[in-house]
């Protein structure tokens, strides 16, 4: 059977509520996402942080707008580890920094190297030790049901990249700046921060202010032009 093309919505067994929405006059639409665009043209991914303590109650907020992206099927299939104890992140940076001197010193491809070039990325994380938080995203490839046993998780990889943009949003928005740094390979995350088995690391995201020094590359975004089709 069809859905009917008016009236409420069948729910089958699962409730249903109404839909909080608030509409919006359209010149008021126009002003809030020209605003809301300005400000994240304004995100710059920095790797120089302070060391300037950033409360709790911050990376909380960051972490529960993180939680309200989609995700396939509604199984939220991420753990956010927050880190501040600054021996777990010197840890991190010494297993980061291992990793990536193989990366750069021959294990990446010269076509790669090449393209990190103009970012001026290195071995050396001392973001990761700078920055008051360490926020390190886990997916979960699938979940675990009561006699643990495994429970297919669907669309990991977008549901956790949605997500992790939630939390770059939020850090932006409350005036802090954050890095997704990919250490290569991440397992060594794993047995770091105790994650179980299904639990991937898929990003490091130190989190904090920029240090009074704070450079970023001068690299241009695509003008929409160039990433749209209009059709
Ligand atoms: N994991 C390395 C290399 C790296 C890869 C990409 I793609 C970047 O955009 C930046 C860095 C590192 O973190 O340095």
């Amino acid at each position: 059977m069809t859905e009917p093309t008016s009236g409420p919505p069948r729910t089958g067994k699962h409730p249903f509520v109404p839909l909080a929405f608030e509409r919006r006059p359209p010149a008021e639409s126009l002003q809030r996402a020209r605003d809301f665009y300005r400000e994240m043209d304004r995100r710059r991914t920095t790797r120089h942080f302070s060391t300037e303590p950033v409360p709790r109650e911050l990376i909380e907020l960051a972490i529960r707008t993180a939680g309200t992206a989609p995700s396939g099927a509604h199984q939220q299939p991420w753990t956010f580890v927050a880190v501040s104890d600054p021996a777990l992140k010197a840890e991190i940076r010494r297993a980061a920094e291992e990793e990536e001197k193989a990366f750069y010193s021959g294990r990446a491809p010269e076509d790669w190297i090449a393209a990190l070039a103009p970012l001026g990325t290195d071995e050396h994380k001392p973001h990761l030790t700078d920055a008051p938080w360490v926020v390190v995203l886990f997916r979960q490839s699938h979940g675990l049901e009561a006699d643990g046993s495994k429970r297919t998780f669907y669309y990991t990889q977008e549901s956790c990249g949605i997500a992790a943009g939630f939390f770059i949003a939020a850090v932006h928005q409350m005036g802090l700046v954050t890095l997704t740094h990919t250490p290569n390979p991440m397992a060594f995350l794993s047995e770091l921060l105790e994650r179980p088995p299904n639990e991937k690391a898929m990003l490091v995201m130190p989190v904090g202010y920029p240090a009074p020094h704070a450079r970023v590359p001068d690299i241009a975004r695509k003008p929409l032009g160039a990433i749209s089709v209009w059709r």
